[in-house]
């Protein structure tokens, strides 16, 4: 994979996912994309394979990264140019619209459109860069929860509660708020009118080559692999 996306890209990008993905073509991020029958990549990883060993392991980062993600955005494009009416929308457009895919679509949208959105959000969050959320991000948690390890409390316990395969996420609300939210499946915040700040993919092929049944020692490893440097330009880019 050619890797032209990297991470200062990662850190400029910042801002809402919605700015994100309403301003970033991703097609040109990959110079493997085939054509403009397939409006949607996958975003290379802003950093190694390796970068967050001993915590997430290089190969369920290449499986979860080039076969899941992947298969996210294949199917993605497969349902879009199934319906030419959904062409030329924006992957936002797409999830924060969903009542406007045709029903056959939907299901695919939702799912494979959610599962490319979270994960592309997801990657640039992760790869150890600073160890405290700053700023904007570190007054909004501290308003709201007290203390950084009581929000990282509250997500734990939010990532240990979902029953099979979701996701736990930190986020903002439309009154500005942050809240603790899971979703279903690869249902996504923005789908409902949150703003995800930091999530944790709980499905299984997240975490179960390196630690089988046990997602408390995987949500564990999960901190010290985020990128509060990266999570906080992000959020007082929203914010701001
Ligand atoms: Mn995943």
């Amino acid at each position: 994979m050619t890797n032209t996306f990297n991470r200062r890209d990662a850190l400029k990008l910042g801002g809402a996912a919605a700015t994100l993905f309403a301003t970033t073509n991703w097609s040109t991020l990959s110079a493997a994309t085939p054509s403009s029958a397939a409006p949607f990549t996958l975003p290379a990883l802003p950093y190694s394979y390796e970068a967050l060993e001993p915590y997430f392991d290089a190969q369920t980062m290449h499986l979860h990264h080039d076969k899941h993600h992947q298969a996210y955005v294949n199917n993605l494009n497969n349902a879009v140019e199934a319906h030419p009416e959904l062409a030329g929308k924006s992957l936002e457009e797409l999830l924060t619209g969903l009542d406007a895919v045709p029903e056959a679509a939907r299901a695919a949208v939702r799912n494979n459109g959610g599962g490319h959105f979270n994960h592309s959000f997801w990657w640039p969050t992760l790869g150890k860069g600073g160890d405290a959320p700053k700023g904007e991000l570190a007054k909004a948690i501290s308003a709201k929860f007290g203390t950084q390890s009581a929000m990282e409390e509250q997500l734990t316990k939010a990532a240990m509660g979902v029953f099979g395969s979701g996701w736990a996420w930190l986020v903002k609300g439309k009154d500005g708020a942050l809240a603790i939210m899971t979703t279903p499946n690869q249902d996504s915040p923005i789908t409902t009118g949150f703003t995800p700040v930091l999530g944790v993919d709980v499905w299984e092929h997240a975490y179960y080559l390196k630690y089988q049944n046990r997602r408390a020692d995987y949500v564990k490893a999960f901190f010290p692999v985020v990128n509060w440097d990266a999570v906080s330009a992000k959020f007082a880019e929203v914010k701001a």
